[in-house]
């Protein structure tokens, strides 16, 4: 479908889809299997400015927008959502900082994150906190021009790897979700360490790490908005990065989708490719245009936090919601179009059934974006919306 993408939106889909041909896909099996993270990937974004698409040009970036960032999400999904991760989750990190961050923040932080000379990363959850966000347990305590930072963080995409973390704590453990606060925290800082590496079921070729604060001073000027606001700050972050879910699962989908179009073309039974058969055929057309409905919803939710909209939080849990429930279905059809092949390892497609499992689980499972949809549902009917 011709979605009218501008000269420099397209310029960066074909960009990326370039690097995902050229740079991810001979090495995709390896990275799955080793599990290793991509260094020299992200060397590659960085050095073709992909890092910045959608920054501000007054901090280095390129001044795209939500959808400018979800065409290189993506395309690199496409091939790899493992690497395709690691450069949103650099975005997740950033978010809280721009949308947030003073302008003295911004100036110290985003020019390196949009030249991609620095991963970020966001941590917000924790062992017992997960759906249930408010109930976070690290706290942040002031202590003079400081606070002093004790806690947890668990599943962090970029943990170890990042340089900037933007990081939620408790203040004030009695008003909770109010009593919450966002902070930037580099590594390297005293106090702050990493936990061991996940072994994951699938996007093998991110990391993600505990984050553990023990007794971590960081300056006072580290605060992200004001005291009691990291709630609304992980919140609105999210709305903003949810698509961006959306767009791995789209690109997921449409990688697996492609797979199987081909697989079906070249595979003979009864004499014939299996693709002259109605049951695969009726099997792809279904995959297709999943797909190209997932596709068109992410990006509308793109152009509408674009065009400067100020309440999208079911926009954007929609977009999350349906497109990882496309991929999901459309990677384990892609697995019953291979039949046996399917299910072994020198095949593509088992990775992206294991990949597209994640996006209906991070950034809010999609039981939680069930509920966020339905709540703005009931506020919007009552004329009552966040702004
Ligand atoms: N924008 C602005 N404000 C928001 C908001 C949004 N999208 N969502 C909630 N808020 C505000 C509410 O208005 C409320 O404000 P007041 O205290 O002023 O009334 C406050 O935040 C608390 O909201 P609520 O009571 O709805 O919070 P809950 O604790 O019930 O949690 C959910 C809400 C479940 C939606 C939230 O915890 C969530 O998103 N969980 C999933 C977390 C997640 O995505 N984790 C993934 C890890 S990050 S990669």
């Amino acid at each position: 479908m011709n979605y009218f993408l501008n000269e420099m939106q397209q310029e960066i889909k074909d960009l990326a889809h370039r690097i995902a041909e050229e740079k991810i896909r001979p090495v995709v099996q390896e990275l799955d299997e080793s599990g290793e993270f991509p260094w020299e990937i992200m060397k590659i974004l960085a050095d073709s400015d992909l890092f910045g698409v959608y920054l501000p040009e007054e901090y280095g970036g390129l001044g795209g927008g939500v959808l400018e960032q979800l065409l290189v999400v993506e395309e690199l999904s496409r091939v790899c959502s493992g690497v395709a991760v690691s450069y949103a989750a650099s975005g997740l990190g950033a978010f809280p900082i721009l949308l947030y961050g003073t302008e003295e923040q911004k100036k110290k932080y985003i020019p390196d994150i949009a030249a991609g000379k620095k991963l970020a990363a966001f941590g917000l959850t924790e062992a017992n906190a997960g759906s249930d966000a408010a109930g976070i347990e690290t706290t942040a305590v002031r202590d003079g021009d400081e606070y002093v930072l004790n806690g947890t963080k668990q599943w962090i995409t970029n943990g170890g790897e990042a340089e900037i973390y933007t990081v939620v704590a408790m203040t004030d453990k009695k008003k909770g979700s109010r009593g919450a606060s966002a902070f930037i925290v580099e590594k390297g800082t005293p106090g702050f360490s990493f936990g061991k590496k996940e072994n994951k079921m699938g996007i093998r070729a991110s990391t993600t790490r505990e984050l553990i604060f023990n007794d971590c001073r960081i300056p006072r000027e580290n605060l992200l908005g004001r005291e009691g606001t990291g709630f609304m700050v992980a919140m609105k972050t999210l709305d903003k990065t949810r698509p961006g879910i959306g767009a791995q699962a789209v690109g997921i989908a449409q990688g697996a989708l492609e797979e199987a179009v081909k697989y079906a073309r070249e595979r003979v039974q009864f004499g014939q490719p299996i693709s002259s058969f109605q049951a695969i055929q009726h099997m792809l057309a279904d995959m297709a245009t999943q797909v190209e409905a997932a596709r068109a919803l992410v990006y509308a939710t793109a152009r509408m936090i674009d065009g400067g909209a100020k309440s999208f939080a079911k926009e954007s849990a929609m977009a999350k919601v349906f497109a990882s429930d496309v991929a999901m279905r459309v990677t384990t059809d892609a697995v019953q179009v291979f039949g046996g092949y399917g299910y072994m390892k020198e095949y593509p497609v088992e990775k992206m059934m294991r990949d597209a499992k994640i996006t209906q689980i991070y950034e809010g499972t999609n039981q939680i974006q069930r509920n966020v949809i339905a709540l703005q549902l009931v506020k919007e009917f009552a004329g009552k919306i966040y702004e």
